[in-house]
């Protein structure tokens, strides 16, 4: 039992450009620092779609559906092998929207195993084609995880193929819906739009606030969890690095949301779940060196967050 890395550089679901470039980013930060972590254990890539991003997407309220009906298929089972050998996984990918197909591979390798899923971001990536205000499909993974059409909040009249797509996605690996509702957790959350918010209150789905996160600390929050996630057998944590404030990460990411989370909040966060014994998969997405305003600063530090990570879990394995 070690650690497998996975690298994804899929970056057809998010609205601007340049997250396929995170991961490479973010081992030129590992270059540089001389760690050379990513040469430690082994790299299992994914077969991107990006070539798709060449020319305009005809589905309008998921856009590149197509593609990312396939990443889901890529992804889920380049994670689903590593899982069954029970490595510990850290993913590196580029945008966000991939992520269902990471609950799916875990899932696939897994059945009977009650998934919890920890998503940190300033996002609730919970919109669905009948819901989406902008087509990008990175703000929808939650949903085809949770097997969610949120007819209820209903704002879009999506067509015949991209539900054709948006199905398959639902339905990867034949399991649907990989997750619970009560074993959904957030922390970060700053930027959701109504239909997320109608969706989260008939859950019951929470999020803990950066505020909150901040006055009650860490340790206190993630004791609450640990009642949140008993009854799961295995947890997944999902870091999106635009959770971190934007200010400090100099803008490196596509969605940027002002009052984030500190890098040393996060750090306390995932070297905490990193050790914990559920975990068996933590993914790092929306890297973009290209709107980084300090030179690859953003990479520099999710690559830390990461090599932490590692170092955490490599006490456990
Ligand atoms: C917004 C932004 N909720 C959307 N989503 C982002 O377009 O669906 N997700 N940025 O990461
Ligand atoms: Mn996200
Ligand atoms: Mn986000
Ligand atoms: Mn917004």
């Amino acid at each position: 039992k070690s650690i497998a890395y996975i690298i994804n550089d899929s970056e057809i679901s998010a609205g601007t450009r340049g997250a396929s470039l995170g991961p490479g980013a973010m081992r030129v930060a590992d270059d540089n620092s001389g760690n050379f972590l990513f040469s430690k254990y082994p790299i299992h890539y994914v077969q991107t779609m990006n070539h798709l991003l060449d020319r305009p997407s005809p589905y309008k309220y998921g856009k590149r559906a197509d593609g990312l009906a396939t990443v889901y298929k890529n992804v889920a089972s380049v994670v689903s092998e590593q899982r069954k050998k029970n490595e510990f996984i850290v993913v590196v990918a580029g945008d966000h929207g991939s992520a269902g197909g990471t609950i799916a591979g875990l899932k696939m390798a897994n059945p009977s195993n009650r998934l919890g899923v920890l998503w940190i971001d300033a996002h609730g990536d919970l919109h669905t084609p009948y819901t989406t205000p902008s087509g990008n499909m990175h703000g929808m993974p939650l949903a085809t995880a949770l097997n969610e059409d949120n007819l209820e909040s209903k704002q879009n009249e999506p067509d015949t193929d991209t539900l054709k797509f948006w199905n398959e996605m639902k339905n990867t690996g034949n399991i649907a819906p990989k997750i619970e509702a009560e074993d959904l957790g957030f922390i970060g959350l700053r930027d959701l739009e109504t239909p997320e918010v109608e969706l989260m209150e008939r859950k019951g789905i929470k999020n803990i606030s950066v505020d909150e996160l901040r006055s009650e600390g860490v340790q206190k929050i993630v004791e609450r969890l640990e009642q949140k996630y008993a009854n799961c057998d295995e947890l997944y944590i999902s870091f999106d690095v635009d959770s971190m404030d934007p200010d400090i990460v100099s803008h490196g990411t596509g969605t940027p949301v002002p009052k984030g989370l500190t890098p040393q909040e996060a750090s306390e966060l995932l070297r905490h779940y990193a050790g914990h014994p559920k975990v068996k998969c933590i993914e790092f997405v929306e890297v973009n060196p290209c709107l980084d305003e300090k030179t690859n600063h953003m990479a520099e530090v999710a690559y830390y967050l990461m090599k932490e990570v590692v170092e955490t879990a490599e006490k456990k394995i």
